[in-house]
């Protein structure tokens, strides 16, 4: 009777404690992001990843939320393009440790993908993410990059038989190059070929709407459903 109380005491402070040691893990990887330390940044993630932090959890809860603080800071006036630049450098750098965990999966591909930042846009975080969790979820990906013209999203459409087009805009500026992408394959008579998905901070399933596009999706995870779902619907 003693003893499993006991091992109910055990293992509730060994809960407790792994509860904590992950709290300070998430908050001084968002810290060393903020700061731009890539070298602290890659040391933490990878002292998270040994310590069984689950890699979804190191995004959402730390990586994630340092480049909100960096955002904010910089609506401030306290950081500028530089500082956000070495903040996005140690994000990922961050990301690269976590991203064989978060794409590890050998699913047969669920369809074939094309992803890219639009024109004038150089924004490519949260694109390298849909990327990532695609690739995870057994999608093919073809990652166009950044400042992506509407030729070249064409053009990846013919070549690699794309069933699925990927856009992401970060600027309230860019994002009519979705529209403008958009239509740009309808001219090309491949509209009926491929979905269209977009995403990224400024852009809401309104604008969507209002485009013709497919879809919207407010993170790399809802962007997967909404991937399966369009793919699945051909
Ligand atoms: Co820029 N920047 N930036 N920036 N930057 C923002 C976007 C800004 C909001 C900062 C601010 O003012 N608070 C602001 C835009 C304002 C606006 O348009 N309303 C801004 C500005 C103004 C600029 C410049 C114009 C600054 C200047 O030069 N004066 C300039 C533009 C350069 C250009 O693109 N032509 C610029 C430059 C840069 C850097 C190069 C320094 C750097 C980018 C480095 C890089 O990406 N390699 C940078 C950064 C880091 C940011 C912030 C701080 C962080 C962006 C980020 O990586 N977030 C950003 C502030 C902010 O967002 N709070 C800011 C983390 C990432 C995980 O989130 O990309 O939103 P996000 O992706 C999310 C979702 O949106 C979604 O999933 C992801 C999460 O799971 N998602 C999709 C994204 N794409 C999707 C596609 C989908 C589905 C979901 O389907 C296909």
């Amino acid at each position: 009777m003693d003893d499993g109380k006991h091992d109910l005491q055990y293992a509730l402070f060994i809960h407790l404690n792994l509860g904590v040691a992950m709290e300070q893990y998430l908050e001084q990887i968002s810290q060393a992001v903020v700061k731009g330390d890539q070298n602290a940044t890659i040391e933490l993630v990878q002292a998270a990843v040994d310590a069984q932090v689950d890699a979804n959890t190191i995004m959402q809860k730390g990586l994630i939320p340092a480049m909100s603080d960096v955002g904010r800071l910089y609506e401030q006036g306290e950081y500028f393009v530089p500082e956000m630049l070495i903040s996005a450098r140690a994000m990922k750098a961050g990301l690269e440790i976590i991203k064989p965990l978060l794409a590890g999966s050998d699913l047969k591909p669920a369809g074939t993908v094309a992803v890219g930042t639009v024109k004038g846009d150089l924004h490519d975080i949260g694109k390298n993410l849909v990327g990532i969790m695609l690739e995870g979820a057994g999608f093919s990906v073809h990652d166009l990059g950044t400042d992506v013209s509407p030729e070249q999203f064409i053009e990846a459409i013919r070549t690699n038989q794309v069933d699925l087009i990927g856009m992401s805009a970060l600027l309230t500026t860019t994002m009519p190059m979705m529209e403008t992408t958009t239509n740009a394959i309808t001219r090309a008579g491949l509209r009926n070929q491929v979905k269209i998905i977009i995403g990224g901070a400024p852009i809401t399933q309104a604008y969507a709407d209002k485009i013709g596009a497919d879809g919207f999706a407010p993170d790399a995870s809802q962007a997967v459903k909404l991937a399966i779902n369009l793919v699945n619907q051909r």
